[in-house]
């Protein structure tokens, strides 16, 4: 009898029956040695939370004020790609989980489905999360353009571009196992992983730069963030250029290897950001608990990634709905434990007694 996870790290282990060797040293993997990959989940693990007891009779509500609107959670499904190599509903089967949950979704632009298909499937749904769309500029300002033009004409209320990663990480397992997603992307292609010093060069010369997020910030139909911020420095850059909201990410722990954890990072660029823009984060959470830390630390919205796909992966949209279902409740439970009645209560005396 097949046992229903009760956890992340069940789904993940269920998953892993549903995935090639390709698509998992895809999806699961690394770059390099994967020591920050290992180090986001274990920084969010060794924060100590500090319970308060005596205070709530009432669930804990998670009501998320981000960009200007109040959601029903802080939680949203990160941008990741080719989720058709792990389902055939792809991406359909995430949004409809997000929707469902009341999380975000942010749509990858590498995603196996057009983006105007998930917004008509759940722009117009009371009680979802935010709907973003993820791009990376590619050098070509009018089809970076083109493509935030559809993402606001199709419904999506933010964009989101991807700035850590202008070249593919140094990734052994994708070495190990190389492979091709059996589906083609609906947005325009990313350009294939360099090698060697020419390599490198092609790639590099098509890269963003700051001059081209003053640009992209000036003709943007839609709010920007900037997605993959750790130094506290180019957080202050961002905040400077105006810019809606930054996501402290180290991308996974996919590009840079031995980049400082998320955890780390957060506090640092939400104290340099000093309420000038959203700060969200991502990377190793698997907990509630990791979740108000994140809050706690001075994120006002968190994105969950390779634990959404692992839902996808074994049951589908139901599997990635049961993913954040238990997510929100731990945190509702950590949230109850720690004597915060809703969002707003959260700080960082929940880590720190004053
Ligand atoms: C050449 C740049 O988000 C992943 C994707 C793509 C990474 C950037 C590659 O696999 O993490």
């Amino acid at each position: 009898q097949r046992a229903w996870p009760v956890n992340l790290a069940d789904h993940e282990t269920l998953a892993r029956a549903h995935l090639t060797p390709e698509a998992d040293a895809y999806f699961n993997g690394g770059a390099a040695d994967e020591i920050t990959m290992a180090a986001n989940r274990q920084a969010w693990a060794a924060i100590p939370l500090w319970p308060r007891v005596l205070r709530l009779r009432a669930a804990p509500c998670l009501k998320t004020p981000l960009l200007g609107r109040t959601w029903p959670s802080p939680v949203l499904v990160a941008p990741m790609a080719q989720q058709g190599w792990l389902h055939p509903d792809a991406e359909r089967a995430t949004a409809l989980a997000a929707s469902a949950l009341g999380a975000g979704m942010v749509l990858s632009m590498q995603a196996n489905t057009p983006l105007e298909h998930i917004a008509q499937d759940v722009a117009q749904e009371p009680g979802r999360g935010p709907l973003w769309f993820q791009l990376y500029h590619l050098g070509n300002r009018g089809h970076t353009l083109a493509l935030a033009q559809r993402a606001a004409e199709a419904g999506y209320e933010a964009l989101v571009l991807t700035v850590d990663a202008p070249i593919h990480g140094v990734r052994d397992r994708e070495r190990r196992h190389p492979g091709h997603p059996p589906r083609a992307l609906a947005q325009p292609h990313m350009p294939t992983p360099a090698s060697g010093a020419e390599g490198l060069d092609a790639l590099l010369r098509q890269a963003a730069t700051w001059e081209d997020v003053v640009w992209l910030q000036s003709r943007s139909p839609l709010p920007l963030l900037l997605k993959g911020i750790l130094h506290p420095a180019d957080a202050r850059t961002a905040c400077e250029l105006g810019v809606a909201g930054v996501i402290v990410s180290n991308h996974g722990g996919r590009v840079l290897d031995t980049a400082p954890s998320t955890a780390t990072a957060l506090p640092l660029v939400a104290d340099a950001v000093a309420g000038r823009a959203a700060v969200l984060v991502d990377g190793g959470l698997r907990r509630g608990t990791d979740i108000l830390k994140a809050l706690a630390l001075g994120a006002h919205g968190v994105l969950v990634g390779r634990p959404v796909l692992h839902g996808l992966a074994h049951a589908g949209a139901q599997g990635a709905a049961h993913v954040l279902r238990l997510l929100q409740d731990e945190l509702m439970a950590a949230m109850a434990l720690c004597g915060l009645a809703d969002i707003a209560a959260i700080d960082r005396a929940c880590l720190q007694p004053q």
